[in-house]
């Protein structure tokens, strides 16, 4: 459990969503402040998401309301809440039965795919959406932009049978390399926003060559070093990526040379392909 601890507390939807729901059928309004890390304030959201689907059940999702959003102090509520306490007490406890209290606010997390969590309700099968039903695209380097100081080569054991690195002796240790001519661009296109596990097929030789600098969009560049495991080629994760719906670009530049990319796979599948993945919808000879 220490890997949800400190600053991670907000991945693991844990419990609440069962504290939550043992309130039902009575009225219940959340109040949440993201800003305040420790308050777990994404988890919350999906834990309100799937207590409403309980509400839902029963028919009387105007009992359930969750305002979580930031501006305000800690145990201060921010205007909009105000208002909300003020209409679950106008209706559950003065009896005015005109007030709207299916409020459902929080802004901070519009691009949180809570769906994943509670997908499965109703089917008596609690179980995640499988890699089969996720959105994920593939990708070869060497199908799409490669800037003139990489090179495009050869190996069985590459998906497509070929992979792109840098030429030898180009590096760009501190700080990322900033013309077109250091980068790989793949442009790609999401249908749906939401939180996106950007992964590549890589082979990193040593601790002197298993590095890449990585941007998305008009990001920040972010590097990546000590790839593992070494010596062979395998998937390793760029992270989870935040993605509106629509247009996107991935830059991959190099960082030392004799790492190797082979593939790029996004997708809303949380966990890396296993062997070459999937295939790519845009191949060349
Ligand atoms: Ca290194
Ligand atoms: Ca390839």
């Amino acid at each position: 459990m220490f890997d949800f601890a400190g600053v991670n507390v907000s991945k693991l939807p844990h419990d609440h969503h069962e504290l939550c729901a043992m309130v039902c059928p009575r009225a219940l309004l959340v109040l949440g402040n993201p800003p305040y890390v420790w308050l777990a304030e994404e988890s919350g959201y999906v834990s309100c998401r799937a207590v409403l689907e309980v509400y839902k059940t029963f028919g009387i999702d105007d009992r359930f309301g969750f305002n979580i959003i930031g501006g305000h102090n800690h145990c201060v509520l921010e205007t909009t809440q105000s208002n909300a306490v003020v209409a679950f007490v106008e209706k559950f406890l003065l009896g005015n039965t005109n007030v709207n209290t299916r409020i459902r606010v929080a802004p901070d997390f519009a691009a949180t795919d809570y769906n994943r969590w509670i997908q499965w309700w109703g089917t008596t099968n609690p179980i995640f959406p499988g890699a089969a039903e996720s959105y994920t695209q593939t990708f070869e380097p060497e199908c799409h932009q490669v800037g003139t100081n990489w090179l495009i080569l050869t190996d069985v054991n590459a998906s497509n049978g070929k992979y792109v690195t840098v030429r030898p002796g180009v590096q760009s240790i501190s700080s990322a390399p900033t013309n077109s001519w250091d980068w790989v661009v793949i442009p790609f296109t999401v249908t749906n926003a939401g939180n996106y596990l950007i992964a590549g097929r890589v082979f990193c030789p040593n601790a002197d060559g298993d590095s890449f600098w990585i941007r998305v969009d008009n990001g920040s560049w972010v590097m990546h070093n000590s790839i593992s495991p070494q010596g062979v080629w395998a998937w390793y994760s760029f992270g989870m990526h935040t993605l509106s719906a629509g247009a996107h670009t991935l830059y991959i530049g190099y960082r030392e040379d004799d790492a190797l990319l082979d593939k790029i796979s996004i997708s809303d599948y949380p966990f890396a392909p296993t062997g070459m993945g999937a295939p790519a919808a845009i191949l060349c000879p």
